[in-house]
């Protein structure tokens, strides 16, 4: 009999023996993940319709405006995963300090680091927008969760994806043994395996940078974009330029067609002097993705994966996609 092909439940069962997380509580992690991203994909789904759009009035750590999509995800993913018994502790891009799971709900060893919903200034625009998600483990051995428990290297992360509300709903994610993408079929509401083993093409042809900011760019800086767009690059042509200004929507293109997206330190906000994205929620979740789809990710001059944060919400350049263009542009940043 025609299946319907292979849901992420299965998928992740399949795998569950093959993995460090066999004893099932990875799955019911997953599960709830998942879960979650259906409640959120149905309502921006809906969000032209119902009057969900536009501001709360509140602003969130990052001093950006809150819309109430990006609250509504980001208190369906706290609400949910405080339930699921699989964590101890969890970290949002909307929240100044870790989120604990309370005493009275039942606890566990993982840890879960979330951007509810980035790329939300693209919200009104009907645009893509996306879940980026990092799940890591408590290594302490004090009874308690301390910050210090989220301020590790990208290399500790024991999964990381992301979910990508747009034309179709997708979810991509790694464990460390690949890459593989399932689209969310509506009819039965069931992520089915759409991309299994994704790898992205070792050299783009695509580069994604807002280049409004030019002014605002070291040299360095300013001759690394300059390369991509030159006839004389190591491609022989100039690159495309897109960019969508949501990260998750800019990096899934990349991924799947080859390229090399960039967000470079600035002189704008003397805030932010390493940049708008942050490393935690945003620059390692998706750099162990792109390397395990075969691509590369620095902040220029450090492998993204390798940086210890000193701060939750830290910020960092990033430089990420196919290897052979991150490889040159990180050349290119550290001459
Ligand atoms: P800019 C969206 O607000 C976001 O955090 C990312 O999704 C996106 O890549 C970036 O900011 C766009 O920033 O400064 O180019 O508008």
């Amino acid at each position: 009999m025609e299946g319907i092909g292979i849901t992420v439940t299965e998928h992740l069962l399949i795998h569950q023996k093959e993995s460090p997380m066999a004893t099932g509580r990875f799955t019911r992690l997953m599960g709830e993940l998942i879960f979650s991203a259906k409640i959120i994909a149905r309502e921006v789904r809906k969000a032209g319709l119902v009057d969900i759009l536009g501001l709360t009035g509140e602003v969130n750590v990052q001093g950006e405006a809150v819309r109430k999509l990006d609250d509504y995800a980001n208190n369906i993913l706290i609400y949910r995963m405080q339930r699921a018994g699989v964590l101890c502790a969890m970290a949002s891009e909307e929240n100044a300090d870790i989120i604990e799971v309370p005493d009275n709900l039942p606890k566990d060893e993982y840890l879960l680091i979330f951007d509810p919903l980035d790329g939300s200034s693209n919200i009104d625009a009907n645009v893509n927008i996306g879940t980026i998600f990092s799940i890591r483990k408590k290594t302490s051995d004090r009874p308690y969760v301390t910050l210090e428990d989220f301020l590790h290297k990208g290399t500790e992360q024991v999964a990381a994806g992301y979910f990508l509300y747009g034309s179709s709903t997708m979810l991509v994610y790694t464990t460390g043994n690949g890459v593989n993408g399932f689209t969310l079929d509506p009819s039965v509401g069931e992520f089915l395996l759409s991309h299994p083993d994704i790898k992205t093409p070792e050299r783009g042809k695509i580069y994604s940078v807002n280049e409004a900011y030019t002014c605002y760019w070291d040299e360095a800086t300013r001759r690394t974009v300059e390369y991509f767009k030159s006839p004389e690059n190591d491609l022989g042509k100039p690159y495309s330029s897109r960019y969508i200004g949501s990260l998750v929507a800019d990096f899934h293109r990349n991924l799947i067609y080859g390229g090399i997206f960039m967000y470079p330190a600035d002189k704008r906000d003397p805030a932010k002097p390493r940049g708008k994205l942050r490393l935690l929620c945003e620059a390692a979740p998706l750099a162990f993705v792109v390397e395990q789809a075969g691509g590369a990710a620095t902040d220029g001059k450090t492998r993204i994966l390798d940086l210890k944060p000193e701060r939750l919400h830290e910020r960092v350049p990033l430089f990420i996609g196919s290897r052979k263009d991150v490889e040159k542009a990180t050349e290119l940043m550290s001459s």
